[in-house]
Formats: C-alpha cells, structure tokens, sequence
C-alpha cells in the first residue's frame, strides 16, 4: 500500500495515528506530496484525488482511497477486528457521528481559517481567499473546543470509554490549531489533560518516525 502524504499535515496525522494504532506501518510506503508547491492541485495528483486533499492511500491493486474517515475505515476492518471505528451498530454510529462533528467543529473549520485568514499555503495555491469567513471559522474552532471540552468532562474519550477515530480527528484539530497558533482556551482543561494524555500514546507521539521527511514545512 501507498500513502501520499504531507508528513507534518494535521490530516495525514490522523492516518499516520491509524497506521501505528493497527500496527500495520511496515504495509505502507509514504510518498511526499508537496502542498506548498501546489503538487496536490496538479493533474497526475487530481486523478487519484479529484479533492486534491491529502492524504490518499493507494491499494496494491491500484484503487485509490482518500478521506481520513474512509482510510481509517478500511484500516481499522483490514484484520477483521476494528478497534478505532466500532464493534457494534451503536459504537460505529456514536464513533462516525463524533468523527464527523470533530471535523466540522473543530479540524476543518481550523483549516479553514488557515487558508482564507492567513497566509495559507502562499499565493501560487491560496488562489481566493476570504479573510472574513477564515475569521468566522476560527471562532467556530474555538466554539468548537469548548464544545469537547464539555464532552470529556463526562466521559474519558471523544466518542465514550474507548480511544477511537474520534479521538484521532480531535487530535489532528489540536495539531492544526497548534500550527496555526490558536491555543485551547484555558479554561477547557478537561480538553487540555486529553490532550496532554493523547500526546502520550505511542502513535501519536511516534507519527513523523514513519518515513523521513523529504520536506520541512511548517
Ligand atoms: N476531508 C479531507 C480528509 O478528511 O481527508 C480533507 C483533507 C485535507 O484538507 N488535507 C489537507 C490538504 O490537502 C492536508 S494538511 O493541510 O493536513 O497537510 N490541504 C491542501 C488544500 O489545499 O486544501
């Protein structure tokens, strides 16, 4: 299997987490795609992701599969025990509905604000940007942080008792809002102490050992 990927990118952060948690990093081979070069808007790249997002996995029989989720997915199921998407109908919905929320509370609403309120990826790739609704979609970030905080103030993990994929999208918020500096609030410690736990755990804390970085972007 191949992953295209931007090693330090919070989204291939989140299949590189996946990888460890299974164990299956030694199945894999990373290819860099340089997102500050706009390689991921190019077309060789477009026609393994018509998205041109990061990360893509590339089965050995040539299918390619890209969103996090439905990577995470088919890792998780690959040895027939999933382990991070659910054993039962009940988990499996709580982890995708958490999952989901994550992204649209927390990841991709801090990647929003990076490409249309900062600087982004530079001008050759950020062709239109709208600093007002990157501003709108940190707020919403932020929102979004209070909103797990709550969450793990009640239970241990982002979907229940058991680290899963949810966890995994918060943690890949957590390392795009540390990219873009956007700190969580002090005041939601229930989220800093997950937090500071799941920078703990070996696939989190091992993510760029995987392949040497060809590239050192910020
Ligand atoms: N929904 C996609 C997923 O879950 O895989 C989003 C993927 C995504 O936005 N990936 C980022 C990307 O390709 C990679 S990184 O920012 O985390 O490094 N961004 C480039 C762009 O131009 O949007």
């Amino acid at each position: 299997m191949k992953i295209y990927d931007w090693p330090t990118g919070p989204y291939p952060a989140r299949v590189r987490i996946a990888l460890a948690e299974k164990n299956l990093q030694s199945r894999v081979q990373f290819v860099t795609v340089n997102l500050r070069k706009g390689e991921h808007k190019m077309a060789d790249f477009l026609a393994k992701n018509y998205s041109g997002t990061l990360p893509v996995l590339e089965l050995d029989d040539g299918t390619f599969i890209a969103e996090c989720t439905a990577i995470t997915e088919y890792l998780d199921t690959l040895d027939g025990a999933a382990t991070l998407t659910g054993g039962t109908p009940r988990d499996k919905g709580l982890i995708h509905m958490m999952s989901k929320r994550a992204e649209l509370e927390l990841l991709d609403a801090i990647s929003l604000y990076f490409h249309h309120a900062t600087p982004g990826l530079g001008p050759d790739v950020e062709i239109y940007q709208n600093a007002e609704w990157g501003i709108r979609q940190r707020d919403k970030a932020l929102k979004g942080m209070h909103y797990f905080d709550a969450v793990l103030k009640r239970q241990r993990f982002v979907a229940g008792d058991a680290f899963s994929m949810a966890d995994i999208t918060v943690i890949g918020g957590l390392i795009f809002a540390a990219l873009v500096k956007l700190p969580v609030p002090a005041e939601c410690e229930a989220l800093q102490a997950w937090d500071a736990r799941m920078q703990q755990r070996p696939s989190v804390k091992n993510r760029l050992a995987m392949s040497a970085p060809t590239d050192a972007p910020d």
